[in-house]
């Protein structure tokens, strides 16, 4: 079976992870092998990325440029470790970001020159291209709303400005309208469970096509 790269995208707090580990769920129990990963962090190096990009580091700021390398570093790895050899053993990855989230964020939000970010994605991927983006599209200040009431606390990017973060998602926005087909927009705002039968209806479309059943 043709290994497929399905990936969630969305402000801080759309609900990616738990839609992903319902889909997940939902896939195995149709027999289809599944790999759950995410960006930045799907590798062992990935993760000493993430803890750097992440973490609330007050005397330690991270360039902006940096931040972008960091995160194409991250990508890079991962591509090479994790999707493309899972791909090719024919599995279906549910991946936690990947190169539309470097557009919304620092194409967007950070306003980092476009043309380049576009490059350095596709320096990072070598043109490997999500099958299927499902952007979970929810207002902002909804998803940061849920993250506060998480334990964890914001991280350094969940505590950027509503500006900023607005950017991010006006990037969705406008990445969405510019891919119909690979990007798919669901409303993040409703249940849990009204977001996944949503998502597995679309899925569930594009298996009969993958499959071709
Ligand atoms: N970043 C970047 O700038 N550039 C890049 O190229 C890449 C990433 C790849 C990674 O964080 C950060 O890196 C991210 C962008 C930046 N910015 N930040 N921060 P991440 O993706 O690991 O973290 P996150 O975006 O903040 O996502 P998250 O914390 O993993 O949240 P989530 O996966 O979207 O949501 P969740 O964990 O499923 O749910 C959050 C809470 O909401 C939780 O309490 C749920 O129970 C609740 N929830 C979820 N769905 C619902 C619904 N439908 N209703 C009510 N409550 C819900």
């Amino acid at each position: 079976m043709e290994g497929r790269l399905i990936v969630f995208e969305g402000v801080e707090g759309c609900g990616k992870t738990s839609q992903m580990q319902l889909c997940s769920e939902w896939l195995q129990s149709l027999d289809i092998s599944v790999l759950l990963t995410r960006e930045p962090g799907g590798t062992e190096l990935g993760l000493q990325l993430r803890r750097l990009l992440l973490e609330k580091a007050e005397n330690k700021p991270i360039t902006e440029v940096t931040e972008l390398l960091l995160y194409a570093a991250d990508r890079a790895q991962h591509v090479e470790q994790e999707l493309k050899p899972n791909l090719a053993a024919g599995k279906y990855i549910l991946c936690d970001r990947y190169t539309d989230s470097t557009i919304a964020y620092q194409g967007y939000g950070r306003s980092l020159n476009m043309s380049l970010i576009e490059q350095l994605n596709y320096i990072a991927t070598g043109g490997l291209a999500s099958d299927l983006t499902i952007w979970l599209d929810v207002d902002v200040e909804v998803g940061l709303a849920r993250k506060r009431g998480q334990e964890a606390g914001l991280d350094r990017i969940e505590q950027e400005t509503i500006a900023f973060h607005r950017l991010v998602q006006q990037g969705y926005a406008e990445l969405a309208a510019s891919h119909p087909t690979r990007i798919v927009r669901v409303d993040g705002s409703l249940t849990k469970e009204a977001v996944q039968q949503i998502i597995q209806g679309i899925l569930g479309d594009r298996l009969k096509s993958w499959l071709a059943f």
